[in-house]
């Protein structure tokens, strides 16, 4: 009988539970009517965890000469948002733990609307609390959600909290170790977003894999409702259809011009693409290309393409914080196009969708993943299901991006078969959305063999990839087994490899011993490009380079007082913003190429 109770207690439970889960956003929040929720919020640390306990989500304040509450949301901590904390004070710097977040906020209710919250990215979970009720939860630390606050909020005087944690736990994606800084907080926009009742969900609009005149569109509203007219019109084209939804609320059609103009890094072309129905409208600018693999070529518009890319974290190195504006996305990348870069591998997360739109309209290929970067927990089923979830916000929010090429799966594992369960499923996951761009992962198993002097590597697993992706340290963590101009490869051959990592760590303005690994020296650093680069001439199957990495980063595990401070030296360019050396001559290789 107890056995039975617990049964149905703990399915109860988990019934409340899991209808707090939050939910997947629809398309496109950024083209939407929305009031903006950034600004200063008040906020309050929690070391020990004791507000939930407290329920100060309750916000109450005393009434009777005999109340009192030990805490207030007012007159105390006021944190920016979006932002992440560690940079909002100097005791917050290695904050691990919890930080609540508060804020007031009016509505217009009007009829025949609703009405969501909407967050950009929370790092790394949260709960959220909506006039005394918890709504929400979520997990990881880079991708949006949504909440339907229509039936919850009121016109005046919304108390919104936000619980916000960034512990590293074994069963989180990431886990308990990553060469980045672990920020904390309400680390992107917050919006209240305004639609329909019946409004359009989700669409994804794109040029078919191989064929340049044919775009195929899809369009799903938020209701399953049949027999609902939707029009989707891209006027540049002068294409126009209108259509009847299915029993699932759903369009699919197909669109064929001579006139597109493809996109690409040279020529990043968007169109105007417009949908509506008969209460809801939505637009925004979409681009048309032909990405696919052949043998080891990669082909872009039915032109072979070699990857001059770069990676950067989602980091502003001046501020020593994480970047999160239309500003922060225009510095970073103008430093890449500087560079003479046709491509970004957005490290190692889902990074903020000013990056990304504005990649694309610089004429950037991207390579999105989620954070499986080593450590990380294969065997457990629930760190599998977060990781799929991840995923499929990833690709839910970034569908659209034409300049989205590659799909990352994984960086830095070693095979084994949860490894490869889990990996396969991240796979599936997002073929279940998207069978168009090319999956890749990241490997660092490559070896020297002795007796063929050759690189190899045994990874049954690149079978399985459109494309395989190397990270190697060669003249840094791994020194030359023989000289870089006759180093031979032998690395999935028959498919195309990317060096998705390499280089080495220089402290800008050091100067000197460039033979010496451990000078730390600029000159060192420009010595061990040169190596490479002179290897890579002789990688047959070589179709991109992604060098480590743009610029200098904050890394707790970088230990060494004067060399690094907490800071992963291996940029291009400094903390400060100066190129060193390495710099000029990886943009020489890129002209060149
Ligand atoms: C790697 C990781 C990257 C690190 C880099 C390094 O292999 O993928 O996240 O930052 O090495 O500097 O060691």
């Amino acid at each position: 009988k107890l056995i039975n109770l617990s049964l149905i207690l703990s399915l109860f439970f988990s019934l409340i539970t899991s209808n707090l889960v939050a939910q997947q956003n629809m398309a496109n929040v950024y083209g939407r009517r929305a009031q903006s929720l950034n600004g200063k919020w008040d906020a309050i640390v929690d070391l020990y965890d004791q507000g939930r306990k407290n329920q100060i989500y309750l916000n109450k304040k005393a009434e009777s000469k005999t109340d009192f509450y030990e805490y207030a949301f007012e007159n105390g901590l006021r944190l920016n948002v979006p932002s992440d904390w560690n940079s909002q004070m100097p005791e917050l710097k290695y904050y691990e733990g919890t930080i609540w977040y508060g804020r007031k906020f009016d509505v217009v209710k009007e009829n025949n609307k609703r009405l969501f919250l909407y967050f950009a990215a929370v790092s790394y979970r949260c709960r959220i609390y909506l006039n005394g009720q918890e709504i929400a939860q979520h997990e990881g630390g880079f991708t949006p959600f949504q909440i339907e606050i229509t039936d919850a909020a009121k016109e005046n005087d919304n108390f919104l909290a936000v619980e916000v944690n960034n512990s590293r736990q074994v069963d989180a994606i990431p886990a308990m170790a990553f060469d980045w800084w672990n920020y904390g907080g309400i680390t992107r926009d917050v919006f209240l977003v305004s639609t329909p009742k019946v409004f359009i969900d989700d669409y994804f609009v794109q040029l078919d894999k191989t064929k340049a005149d044919k775009i195929n569109a899809k369009v799903k509203l938020s209701e399953t409702m049949a027999n609902s007219s939707v029009t989707i019109e891209i006027p540049e084209l002068q294409l126009k259809q209108t259509l009847k939804t299915d029993a699932q609320g759903e369009v699919k059609t197909s669109f064929l011009s001579r006139e597109i103009k493809r996109w690409s890094p040279t020529a990043p072309k968007l169109y105007n693409v417009k949908i509506s129905t008969h209460d809801d409208q939505i637009e925004e600018e979409i681009g048309f290309r032909n990405i696919w693999v052949k043998g080891e070529d990669i082909f872009l518009n039915g032109e072979a393409i070699f990857l001059k890319s770069i990676s950067f974290h989602e980091e502003i190195p001046q501020r020593k914080g994480r970047a999160f504006s239309q500003a922060d996305a225009v510095m970073l990348l103008s430093e890449a196009k500087a560079l003479g870069c046709n491509m970004i591998r957005l490290a190692h997360y889902p990074q903020n969708e000013y990056i990304v739109r504005m990649a694309e309209k610089m004429g950037f290929l991207l390579w999105e993943e989620i954070p499986i970067w080593q450590g990380i927990d294969f065997e457990n089923e629930s760190t599998k299901d977060k990781a799929g979830k991840m995923m499929r916000e990833m690709v839910a929010r970034d569908k659209n991006r034409c300049a989205l090429a590659f799909w990352g799966v994984a960086n830095e594992t070693q095979p084994s078969e949860p490894r490869n369960a889990f990996i396969r499923h991240l796979i599936a996951t997002c073929r279940a959305v998207d069978t168009t761009r090319l999956i890749t992962a990241a490997f660092d198993l490559v070896r020297f063999n002795k007796e063929k002097e050759t690189f190899v590597m045994d990874d049954p697993f690149t079978k399985e990839l459109d494309v395989v992706a190397v990270n190697k340290y060669l003249g840094w963590y791994h020194s030359w087994p023989v000289s870089p101009d006759i180093a031979l490869w032998d690395v999935a051959r028959g498919q195309p490899l990317i060096i998705s990592e390499f280089g080495g760590e220089a402290l800008y303005g050091k100067t000197g011993e460039k033979d010496v690994v451990s000078s730390w020296s600029e000159d060192y650093q420009e010595t061990l490009y040169k190596n490479n680069l002179e290897m890579f001439k002789h990688i047959p199957n070589l179709r991109g380079t992604s060098p480590w990495v743009l610029f200098d980063f904050r890394s707790p595990f970088r230990f060494h007082p004067t060399n690094q401070d907490g800071w992963n030296r291996k940029g291009l360019i400094s903390d400060q913003g100066y190129r060193k050396k390495a710099w000029f001559l990886m943009k020489h290789y890129y002209d060149n190429k």
